[in-house]
């Protein structure tokens, strides 16, 4: 059985979602970020840079395995389900990959920078806000573009478009007009629909 660590954030839904997609049995295991739960001696065996989401399973290949990174937990998955998330076939995983690393070295971080610039920093920073703001709307342009002549991003719906929606759904309703990228809104809302996403937006920890 897999224990699924997770919080309520971008990449704690990232994980989510993956896991609801690939129907595999697991144990939901909140992290509470407020309460610093991320720093337990016991989760820092798991995660070492006190970061969700991660992931135990049992029965990896090997043995037991431990893993971080919500990029890498997408690709675990993905394997282990086996089918179209994490295609084989070398030229559509290559495909996968780039937008899963776009998702989540490129736009998430941006995206990261955004929401706390924009929420959270005790200070108004507008030039900073301002500048993170035209970061995701050029990830929302890029994206949208892609869209116009693709139903999802590396082709069939993966683990790509799952490292991607989260902050997209996020920022898009908050603020960002995503009214204005109208492929990306139709990406967007293809996904929102998906029984498994609605399942792991649900979770309240
Ligand atoms: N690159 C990592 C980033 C993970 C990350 O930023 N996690 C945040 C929540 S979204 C976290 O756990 N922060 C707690 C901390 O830094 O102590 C990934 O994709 O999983």
């Amino acid at each position: 059985m897999i224990e699924l660590y997770f919080w309520l954030t971008d990449n704690g839904r990232k994980a989510l979602q993956g896991m609801e997609e690939s129907g595999l049995p697991h144990k939901k295991m909140p992290i509470n970020l407020q309460k610093k739960e991320q720093f337990s001696p016991d989760y820092l065996k798991i995660s070492p840079g006190h970061k969700i989401p991660a992931l135990v399973d049992d029965e990896g290949p090997g043995g037991r395995v431990t893993l971080c990174e919500s990029g890498a937990i997408l690709k675990y998955l993905g394997e282990k389900a086996g089918g179209a998330l994490y295609p084989t076939a070398p030229a559509q995983r290559t495909r996968v990959d780039q937008w899963l690393f776009y998702g989540s070295s490129t736009f998430t971080p941006f995206a990261q920078q955004y929401g706390l610039f924009t929420h959270r920093f005790p200070e108004p920073l507008p030039q900073v806000r301002s500048h993170y703001a035209d970061q995701v709307k050029d990830c929302f342009a890029v994206f949208d573009k892609h869209l116009a002549d693709h139903e999802y991003l590396a082709g069939a719906y993966s683990i790509a478009d799952i490292a991607c929606y989260p902050d997209t759904h996020i920022h898009g309703k908050e603020g960002l007009g995503i009214g204005d990228y109208p492929n990306l809104l139709r990406w967007h809302d293809a996904i929102a629909a998906r029984p498994a996403v609605q399942r792991a937006w649900s979770v309240t920890g």
